[in-house]
C-alpha cells in the first residue's frame, strides 16, 4: 500500500515549475508569473466590481466622493450588473459549446467522421424528449434529437426540458420563486438587456436573474452538452491513466490537446491511432505518437480513451516550456493567447481550430464536421514532420507523474454501488447504499470540488489542502475540471490513496472498489454532479438542500465558474469559494450572494481565502446538515 511519501506534493510540483521557469528565462520567454507581477496590484475598482462602462457617459467608478455614476447608478447597481454580466458570459460559453456539439450530432452519419457511440443513451433521451424511436434508423433519431436540443436555446415559450429531472421539491422552489429557466439564449439576452444603461438598478432583481441564467446553464446548456457528448463519443467508463508533465515522452512525437470541446480532440486521438501515421512517425526516428491532454479536454479524452493528462490550467505554459511538444491543438476556452508567442520560442506548432477562439500567431485550421478526420490526420502528419526540428538543448521533461483512475459518471457510480449490495431497484439504478453510508455516519457527507487554479492564491495548494482534510474526515469527494487534475497530479485519484482517508471512507472505498476522489469529468460535466445529488435526494426522500453535500471551488477564475456557482446554489447546494466574487464594493451584493439567496433557493456562498478555514467551515456545514436531518 502507498504511504504519504508517495504523494506528489505542491512543493515538488513547484520545483518542476521553477526549473521550467529557468528555461523560460534562457529563451527570453515571458510566463503568467511575469505578467501577474506586472498586473499587481490589481485595479481596486475592478476587484470590488464598482467600475461601470456600460455607456459612453462613463466609465464611472464609485469612490468616497462619488457615490453614484453619472446616471445615478450606485455601487449596488453597478456591482450587481457586472455580476450578472459575468454569469451571462459563463452561461454563454458552456451553452454555446453544447450548441456546437448538437450541430455535430445533427451531422452524424454511418459514413461520416462522427458516429453515434452510445445508442441506448440516445434512445433514452429521445424517449425523454418525445422523439419517435420505434423502427427508426439511429441516425434519423439522432438528427431529430439534435433539432429538439437546438430548440432549447431559442424556443419562444416553456422552460428547460431537463428541469424535470430535478427532485419535485426543487422544481417547486424554482416555480414559486419564478426562476425556472426559459430558453438559454433568452436568459442570456435578458441578462444583457437588464444590465444595459437605464435598466435594472435593484441588486436583488439582478441576483435573481443570475440564478435563473445559471439554471439555464446547469439544467440546460451544460446538461445538454454532457448528454450529447456521451451519445457521440461514448459514456465514460472507469479507466486507468497517468497525470502530470512526466506523461510527455522524450522519444515520441508529443501532441497536446487543450480546451473543452471534444469534437476536435476526439478526431486527433483517433487519427493518432492510424497505423500508417504511427509507421510514418517511426520513419522520422520517433518511437510513436503520444497524445496528451490539458485542462478540460484532458478530462474528456482521459475518461473515454485513457489518454494521459499533462496538467491543468496554470500548467499550460509549462507544457510548452519542456521543449518536447511538436504540436499543441486547441479548441475553445481557457487557452492563453500567450501560447502563440511562447510556441515561437520552441519548435512547437500551435494550432487553433475554432472560430470562437482565434489567436494571432497560431496556425488556424477550422474544423468542419464533414472533413474532421482528414483534417486531424493532416495535423498529425504536420506534427510528425516537426519532430526533427526539436532542439535537444531546450529539452527538459520533469519525471513527475502519478497513476490515476478516471471516469465515474453517474452510470459508473451506480454500477459500483449495485455491485456491492445488489440493490438495483429500477432502470435509473439506486444510490441507496451511499445514502445508507451517510445516514450511518460511515461517510459524513460528500463534496464536489471543481474549478480552476488562479494566481491570486498559491496554485493548486488550496485544492490539495482541502482534499486531504476532507478525506481524513470521511468525506467522499467528486471532482471535475482542473480541480480533478490537481488530484491526478498529486496521486489522489489512485485507489491506493485510501490511506489518506478516515476509517469510514477507507472502508467504503474498499467495499465499493473506488478511489476516495471520483473523477466525474470536465467542467461542463458538473451537470453530472447535479444529477448525482438529485439522485441521492430522490433515494433519500428529501430535497437537495437538506443533504450533507456541498460544492467547493477553492481557486476558481473563469466566468463559467460564476455561472456554475449560480446553478449549484439554485439547486439548493451551498458553494464554498476560496476566491471572492468581484462584488465587494457593494455591501448589499455581498449580503445577497452569501445570505440573500438562502431565502430564495435555500443555499448560498461561503467565502474564505484561507484553505484551512474554508475546509473547517465545509466540515461544520456538513455536520450542521446532518444534525438538521437528525443523523
Ligand atoms: Fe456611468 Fe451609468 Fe453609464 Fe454606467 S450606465 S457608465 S454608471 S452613466
Ligand atoms: S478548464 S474553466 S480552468 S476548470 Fe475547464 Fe480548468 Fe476552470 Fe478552465
Amino acid at each position: 500500500m502507498k504511504t504519504l511519501d508517495d504523494i506528489t506534493t505542491i512543493e515538488q510540483m513547484e520545483a518542476d515549475t521553477a526549473k521550467l521557469k529557468q528555461i523560460a528565462c534562457d529563451v527570453c520567454a515571458e510566463t503568467w508569473e511575469d505578467r501577474n507581477k506586472n498586473q499587481t496590484p490589481h485595479c481596486k475598482f475592478g476587484e470590488d466590481g464598482i467600475c461601470c462602462k456600460n455607456c459612453s457617459m462613463g466609465p464611472c467608478r464609485i469612490t468616497a466622493k462619488a457615490s453614484r455614476g453619472i446616471c445615478g447608478a450606485d455601487a449596488h447597481a453597478i456591482a450587481g450588473r457586472n455580476y450578472l454580466r459575468t454569469i451571462a458570459a459563463g452561461t454563454s460559453s458552456h451553452s454555446d459549446h453544447a450548441r456546437e456539439i448538437l450541430h455535430v450530432l445533427r451531422n452524424t452519419s454511418a459514413e461520416g467522421s462522427y458516429h453515434v457511440r452510445d445508442e441506448q443513451k440516445l434512445i433514452n433521451l429521445a424517449q425523454e424528449w418525445g422523439v419517435a424511436t420505434e423502427g427508426r434508423d439511429i441516425y434519423d433519431i439522432a438528427h431529430d434529437v439534435a433539432d429538439v436540443g437546438l430548440m432549447e436555446f431559442g424556443k419562444p415559450e416553456g422552460f428547460q426540458r431537463f428541469i424535470k429531472r430535478a427532485p419535485p421539491e426543487r422544481q417547486k422552489v424554482w416555480h414559486e420563486q419564478d426562476i425556472e429557466p426559459r430558453a438559454i439564449d433568452r436568459e442570456v439576452v435578458t441578462s444583457l438587456h437588464m444590465t444595459h444603461m437605464g435598466n435594472t438598478a435593484d441588486p436583488e432583481a439582478l441576483v435573481r436573474q443570475g440564478l435563473r441564467t445559471g439554471l439555464s446553464n446547469g439544467w440546460g446548456g451544460s446538461m445538454i452538452g454532457t448528454e450529447i457528448t456521451d451519445i457521440l463519443f461514448g459514456t465514460p467508463t472507469v479507466r486507468t491513466t497517468e497525470g502530470n508533465l512526466g506523461v510527455l515522452e522524450k522519444e515520441m512525437v508529443n501532441i497536446v490537446v487543450h480546451g473543452h470541446d471534444p469534437a476536435f480532440s476526439e478526431m486527433v486521438v483517433t487519427a493518432a491511432e492510424v497505423k500508417e501515421l504511427v509507421d510514418y512517425a517511426k520513419t522520422k526516428g520517433a518511437k510513436g505518437i503520444n497524445i496528451v491532454g490539458l485542462c478540460c479536454t484532458a478530462n474528456e479524452v482521459a475518461m473515454r480513451h485513457g489518454v494521459r493528462m499533462a496538467g491543468n490550467f496554470l500548467q499550460q505554459e509549462n507544457v510548452l516550456l519542456t521543449g518536447a511538444v511538436e504540436m499543441m491543438c486547441v479548441d475553445v476556452q481557457c487557452i492563453f493567447p500567450a501560447l502563440a508567442p511562447l510556441s515561437e520560442c520552441f519548435h512547437t506548432k500551435f494550432v487553433t481550430s475554432s472560430p470562437i477562439a482565434r489567436i494571432p500567431g497560431s496556425i488556424y485550421v477550422e474544423f468542419k464536421t464533414d472533413t474532421a478526420f482528414e483534417q486531424a490526420k493532416g495535423l498529425i502528419k504536420l506534427a510528425i514532420d516537426n519532430y526533427q526540428n526539436r532542439d535537444a538543448q531546450k529539452l527538459f521533461i520533469p519525471a513527475t507523474k502519478q497513476n490515476a483512475i478516471v471516469g465515474y459518471p453517474c452510470e459508473q457510480i451506480i454500477k459500483h454501488l449495485d455491485g456491492v449490495t445488489n440493490s438495483h431497484v429500477d432502470e435509473l439504478g439506486s444510490y441507496r447504499p451511499a445514502v445508507d453510508a451517510i445516514k450511518a455516519g460511515v461517510l459524513r457527507g460528500a463534496v464536489g470540488i471543481v474549478g480552476c487554479n488562479n494566481p491570486r492564491v498559491r496554485p493548486d495548494y488550496s485544492h490539495f489542502e482541502i482534499m486531504k482534510e476532507l478525506l481524513r474526515n470521511d468525506v467522499l469527494i467528486v471532482a471535475t475540471g482542473c480541480a480533478a487534475q490537481v488530484a491526478t497530479k498529486a496521486g489522489l485519484l489512485d485507489k491506493e490513496a485510501k490511506y489518506l482517508c478516515g476509517a469510514g471512507l477507507r472502508r467504503v472505498c474498499e467495499l465499493v472498489n473506488i478511489p476516495p476522489i471520483l473523477h466525474m469529468g470536465a467542467c461542463i460535466d458538473i451537470s453530472r454532479i447535479l444529477l448525482l445529488v438529485s439522485g441521492i435526494a430522490r433515494d433519500w426522500g428529501v430535497d437537495n438542500t437538506q443533504l450533507p453535500i456541498v460544492g467547493c471551488a477553492p481557486e476558481w477564475m473563469s466566468e463559467k465558474a460564476v455561472s456554475i456557482a449560480n446553478y449549484v446554489v439554485s439547486s439548493g447546494i451551498d458553494v464554498y469559494l476560496g476566491i471572492e466574487p468581484q462584488v465587494k464594493g457593494s455591501s448589499q451584493m455581498m449580503e445577497l450572494i452569501t445570505e440573500g439567496t438562502r431565502k430564495i433557493t435555500g443555499a448560498g456562498y461561503i467565502i474564505n481565502k484561507d484553505p484551512q478555514d474554508l475546509v473547517k467551515s465545509i466540515l461544520d456545514g456538513i455536520e450542521a446538515k446532518r444534525a438538521a436531518l437528525g443523523i
